[in-house]
């Protein structure tokens, strides 16, 4: 544990919280404009979601060579993925690499946690303390805390008292741990369940998988890169980029690899027949090649029946198989998992399914799980059960605007702010991928890209008109809250039957509210460049702010 000594008070430019993708590259555009910014992290190295979620089978279901930076034409050609998909120690690799290339360290405190951020009106600045006793003065502060950063521990009783290893994907040790021949069980099928399932079957003497909901997932089309491969894509790094941020999602499509654009064909109006064919053709592709999918609940159902009929086919037992098919919620409810061997894995001997819904837990205790039907003893408990998505994090840090409002209680009933980037009553407090902007429905890297540019922009020009503080006007704050809330209107991510954690639902008490901005990657920073065109419309600047204390 780290001992805080309080210490004297340090003075910089910009405070950045959080050494991930999105730190990094602030931390460089910084330095390009000639601030003085220190970096706060608390992991002992770079990378963030990278360098904390190292469970077995951690990758990224965006390209590799897509879910890279494009702000250094040198970085783009020398850096050679081995994978379509990449892997957490590769990206982990990549960004230390970049950490180094851009000689990022000497700026960056380790191994320290930001505890809270108070604007203080009479000097116009804001003081960060650290769990180290630092005190950081600062005109500006980024948070560049990430959106699936706030580890989710399920409260089930006894979690305490077992007394083999447990442990959690999100905070999987850096020396890793021997999971061979060992009994272990897997709580959670997101994303991390699902993506750890195959690896760890393939070495634990048994693995238990518990279940509370059935996942939607696709098969990942993974394989090694070629040097032609990346030759092409060398070449072409221009137009990607350019496609990239015009896009939907902020993915170009290299390889096929995702899926683009919106697809605008009906499944409806297909017959039976019709249905079958394109099911047999494409499995469970199936299910995410038609546009009423997204938007019509009968098509949903039809995709559903279809998506079941893959898992009947995939999985052996029918029972097991049974369990494993989602039934009461749509498709496209949830962020979408991209899997390899993920059904394969429950035809192994050494694997089983205990579907929570049949058995809930009744509690851990010393030698393993006791359900309502049985005791289960194991070895290792896997916790694979989330995040405290998009404002976890920020809610972590006692972060405290004009006249020491809590931005936590300013979002008791949901985050609001302006263009996900800034809160009304918070002045120079910018949140990179922050909620209200597209983020998480989004390739990561394109959107931190866009966002850092803007602030460094923004930061510019602040400075060459005088500016001292930028902070989103009430009005336009209330009509970009209204706007998120509008484009997700009828939606399957907001559909009734839908629990994710877009909408906070994985966590006990959080208000019901969808977070991300689903009006698309090309059309948000259309917006946002248009703000900044008309010298950020909407953001009262300097001296006006006077007006901003009214609200
Ligand atoms: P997710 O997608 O939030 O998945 C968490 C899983 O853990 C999910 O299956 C939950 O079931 C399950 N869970 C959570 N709490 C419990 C308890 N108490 N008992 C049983 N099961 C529980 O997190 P991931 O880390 O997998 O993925 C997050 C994102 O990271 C992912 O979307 C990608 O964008 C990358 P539930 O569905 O709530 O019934």
């Amino acid at each position: 544990m780290t001992v805080a000594v309080e210490k004297e008070r340090e003075t910089f430019d910009v405070v950045v919280v959080g050494a991930g993708a999105a730190g990094l590259y602030m931390l460089h555009k910084l330095r390009g404009l000639g601030m003085r910014a220190v970096v706060i992290e608390a992991g002992d190295n770079v990378g963030g979601t990278w360098y904390w979620n190292r469970y077995p089978g951690a990758r990224c279901d965006v390209t590799s060579v897509e879910y890279s930076f494009s702000f250094d034409k040198e970085l783009e050609q020398e850096w050679n993925w081995s994978e379509l998909m990449a892997s957490q120690p590769e990206i982990e690799r990549y960004m230390n690499h970049v950490a180094d290339r851009f000689d990022l360290r000497r700026d960056i405190r380790f191994e320290t946690r930001v505890t809270s951020a108070t604007w203080a009106e009479g000097s116009r600045r804001w003081l960060v303390t650290t769990d180290r006793g630092e005190n950081l003065v600062a005109p500006q502060v980024v948070m560049a805390t990430g959106c699936l950063s706030s580890p989710l521990k399920p409260d089930i009783d006894g979690m305490d008292a077992f007394n083999g290893t447990s442990i959690q994907t999100s905070l999987w040790p850096k020396e890793g741990i021997d999971l061979t021949g060992k009994r272990v069980a897997l709580i959670g099928t997101g994303s991390s369940g699902v993506q750890s399932t195959p690896e760890i079957a393939k070495i634990a003497g048994h693995l238990t998988v518990f279940q509370r909901t059935p996942t939607y997932t696709w098969p990942s089309m993974n394989r090694p890169l070629t040097e032609e491969d990346l030759a092409k894509v060398k070449a072409n790094y221009e137009t990607l980029r350019e496609t990239q941020r015009k896009s939907r999602v902020g993915i170009a499509g290299s390889f096929n690899g995702a899926l683009i654009e919106p697809p605008t064909a009906k499944l409806l109006p297909l017959s039976p027949e019709e249905r079958q064919e394109v099911l047999d053709k494409y499995g469970f592709g199936a299910t995410r090649m038609f546009a009423d999918i997204a938007t019509d609940m009968e098509a949903n159902i039809l995709a559903r029946e279809m998506y079941a009929q893959v898992v009947r086919k995939m999985v052996h037992d029918p029972e097991t198989a049974r369990k494993l098919t989602p039934i009461d919620y749509p498709i496209g409810c949830k962020r979408g998992v991209v899997d390899q061997d993920y059904f394969e894995s429950f035809n192994r001997e050494n694997v089983t399914l205990v579907d929570l819904r049949d058995e809930p837990f009744v509690a851990v205790n010393e030698t393993g799980i006791k359900t309502t039907k049985s005791q289960y003893d194991f070895d290792v408990i896997v916790y694979a059960t989330g995040f405290d998505a998009m404002t976890g994090a920020l809610n972590k840090i006692d972060i405290r605007g004009r006249g020491g409002e809590k931005l936590k209680e300013k979002w008791a009933d949901g985050p609001r702010n302006y263009l996900g980037l800034m809160a009304t009553g918070f002045p120079n407090l910018f949140t990179i991928t922050g909620p209200g902007s597209p983020s998480v429905l989004s390739n990561m890297l394109v959107s931190i890209e866009q966002h850092v540019d803007w602030i460094t922009d923004c930061l510019a020009f602040m400075r060459a008109d005088g500016d001292e503080t930028i902070e989103p006007s009430l009005e336009a704050e209330d009509r970009w809250v209204d706007h998120v809330n509008q484009v997700a209107e009828g939606t399957m991510y907001v559909a009734p039957s839908c629990n994710s954690w877009y909408l906070g639902a994985n966590v006990p008490g959080k208000v019901r509210q969808f977070m991300p901005y689903i009006g698309g990657v090309g059309a948000y920073r259309q917006k946002c460049d248009e703000v900044a065109a008309k010298g950020y419309e909407g953001f009262v600047l300097g001296k006006a702010r006077e007006a901003v204390g009214a609200r």
